[in-house]
């Protein structure tokens, strides 16, 4: 597959050329490099992350059980869940944003020192809780951390563990404080204007980041560390979970927010036209920020000592919160015919053949936007109350994760990584044949792995095991009606092959890139037109980031003031659970 060069496939009308213009990387050395530092981190997490994934993807299906035991099984699935969705976005989302802030209010960052805070910060933290995880492999490390990503009590995991986790937020606090820094100072000159699509897609989505992370901090800061240091000696499971839920949706927001900023703001170039509506664009972004924490209870359906009218109100928000993402479909796979059809496309559907389907920067965010759509559907079936209880804690919602963090993320921001990387490096893409084959090998990979975890959780097939036996006896069941548990088990491994042999490609791709000399023509242009109907078509209230912000706030007191109120009434740490299990190895050196 022949990789066509955006630069020269896309029309000039509609793509211009930044010839003359300098590349990011000359423009903005200071902030290039930190975007680098961020991917690095970020690529770094992916690979080990990918490796424990697959590792567990043999295991628990039967296919290799050699490389690990059993007892080892959580110590790697929590590595996995934790260097995917809380180091590896984290950090590509930093410098993602640092990179959209930069280059759409065309300033650099306003303080340098706060930049290398938020980075060492977040590095800190990585590593503290990375070696909490890995302790859990080996005795020189006297920690452990098998408490998966969502760390509920009573697990308990070593005290670093939280601090890292806690230092990872408090760092994506601050990369925060440095985007609203650069925004502050360019709206001192600029006071009249709508504030540009990218920079308003990324404070929206902190300021939603912001009231979501309040109740994990609560949760780490004031139970799960002095639990875990023995200062208090139980925490109520009931209320970390509550706080956790509490920011444990909206969280997935913060990973699909910068994948939609991606969709929205690049999806369309690379395609060859313009995004449709600026407009719809910030209604999409401030309807995450107003919706997105007052439903976490739809985590928590089977929790018992929540009243069942909390719960149905989150289920109804829920519903509520699909619009968005509704509009989104709407929107980008319009721009993307209205740059087909630039690009010379017609007709009601083959118009989708005159998509630049080489370029993987386009081809990877496209199939992402389609996987998205199926793990849509299946979290419009999580969220129904009653449907839930057949599916909850079942293979199905990690099907239904892969496709959303782990394709609608993760394939965006590697995709992407092949047209921004260039630009913060000065570099040209390496190995342009393997990237532009590497998104169709994660689309293979992922649609038979996700496939076959939804249908063996219809089957009942638990989640967060390692034993392939417990379930046998749905085997019986199930035979007959869907097939057979053996084959799903195989697609399941297979799939996880797939998709971590086009880890490794992406990877290779990247190292080579690296591995490119500076300078000379890079092959991307990093110049993104404005849209077919531009802000001044929609009112200014929609920047108004403070008046949306204050009404997220009242949503959430509305929906979690009472219950919260409710779980506290018998003491905030009662009925309370001791740690399991129980550690007390010392602090140090560790
Ligand atoms: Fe979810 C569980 C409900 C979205 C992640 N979710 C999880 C867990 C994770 C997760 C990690 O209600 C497991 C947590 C755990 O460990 O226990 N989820 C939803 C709903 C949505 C949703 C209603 N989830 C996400 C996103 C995630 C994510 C996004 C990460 C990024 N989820 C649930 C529920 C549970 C749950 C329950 C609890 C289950 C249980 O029992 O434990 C919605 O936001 C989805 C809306 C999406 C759509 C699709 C629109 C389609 C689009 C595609 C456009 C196409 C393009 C390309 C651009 C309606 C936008 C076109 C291409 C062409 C070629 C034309
Ligand atoms: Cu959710």
């Amino acid at each position: 597959m022949a990789f066509a060069d955006e630069t020269t496939t896309a029309r000039e009308e509609t793509v211009t050329d930044t010839a003359g213009e300098a590349a990011f990387v000359e423009r903005y050395p200071f902030e290039s490099r930190w975007i680098r530092y961020c991917f690095a981190v970020a690529f770094a997490a992916l690979a080990g992350g990918g490796l424990f994934g697959v590792i567990q993807a043999l295991h628990r299906t039967n296919v290799y059980r050699g490389i690990i035991s059993s007892s080892d099984y959580y110590t790697i699935l929590t590595g996995h869940g934790v260097l995917m969705v809380l180091v590896f976005t984290t950090f590509f989302i930093a410098g993602l944003f640092l990179w959209a802030v930069t280059s759409s209010l065309d300033r650099g960052v306003a303080s340098e020192r706060l930049t290398k805070v938020w980075f060492w910060t977040m590095l800190v933290g990585t590593l503290l809780a990375a070696t909490a995880i890995i302790g859990g492999l080996t005795d020189v490390i006297p920690a452990s951390a098998d408490v998966l990503f969502t760390f509920y009590a009573p697990l308990q995991a070593h005290p670093i563990f939280y601090i890292g986790a806690a230092l990872i937020i408090v760092g994506s606090w601050l990369a925060g404080a440095n985007y609203f820094k650069m925004f502050f100072s360019w709206r001192s000159e600029h006071r009249d204007e709508r504030i540009p699509l990218r920079t308003f897609m990324v404070l929206v989505t902190m300021l939603m980041w912001y009231i979501a992370t309040m109740g994990v901090a609560v949760e780490v800061v004031f139970f799960l560390i002095p639990w875990s240091l023995g200062i208090i000696e139980t925490v109520d499971p009931l209320l970390t979970r509550t706080l956790f839920w509490f920011f444990g949706h909206p969280v997935v927001y913060f990973w699909l927010m910068p994948a939609y900023l991606v969709w929205y703001s690049i999806l369309p170039k690379l395609s060859g036209g313009r995004l449709f509506s600026d407009g719809l664009a910030r209604i999409v972004f401030l309807l995450f920020l107003l919706l997105s924490t007052p439903v976490g209870f739809h985590h928590q359906y089977v929790d018992p000592g929540i009243p069942e009218g909390f719960k149905f109100v989150a289920m109804t928000n829920t519903m509520f919160l699909l619009l968005p993402s509704l509009l989104t479909a709407f929107t980008v796979v319009a721009s993307m015919e209205h740059g087909a059809r630039q690009r010379g496309g017609g007709g009601y559907f083959s118009w989708l053949g005159d998509l630049p389907w080489s370029n993987p920067a386009f081809s990877g965010s496209a199939l992402a936007g389609l996987l998205f759509a199926a793990g849509g559907f299946s979290g419009m079936i999580n969220a129904g109350m009653n449907i839930n209880y057949l599916v909850h804690n079942t293979l199905w919602v990690p099907g239904h994760f892969h496709l959303t963090v782990g394709t609608a993320f993760a394939l965006t921001a590697m995709s992407i990584s092949y047209w921004l990387v260039p630009q913060v490096t000065g570099r040209r893409l390496g190995l342009r044949n393997i990237a532009a084959v590497q998104p169709y090998m994660w689309f293979i990979g992922m649609v038979l792995m996700s496939n076959a975890m939804h249908r063996a959780g219809l089957a009942g097939v638990p989640r967060r095991t390692a034993e392939p036996y417990q379930y046998q006896s749905a085997d019986i069941v199930y035979e007959s009606a869907f097939g057979s548990l053996s084959g799903i088990r195989l697609q399941i491994a297979l799939g996880g092959v797939l998709l971590f042999v086009a880890l490794l490609m992406f990877l290779a791709v990247m190292w080579d890139t690296y591995m490119n000399p500076r300078g000379g023509n890079i092959g991307v242009s990093g110049e993104i037109p404005p849209a077919l109907s531009g802000p001044e078509h929609s009112p200014k209230v929609l920047d108004n980031l403070w008046l949306w912000a204050a009404i997220a706030v009242v949503l959430v007191i509305l929906a979690y003031g009472l219950p919260l109120a409710g779980l506290a009434q018998d003491g905030l740490l009662s009925p309370g659970s001791p740690g399991f299990p129980v550690l007390l190895e010392p602090l140090w050196p560790f």
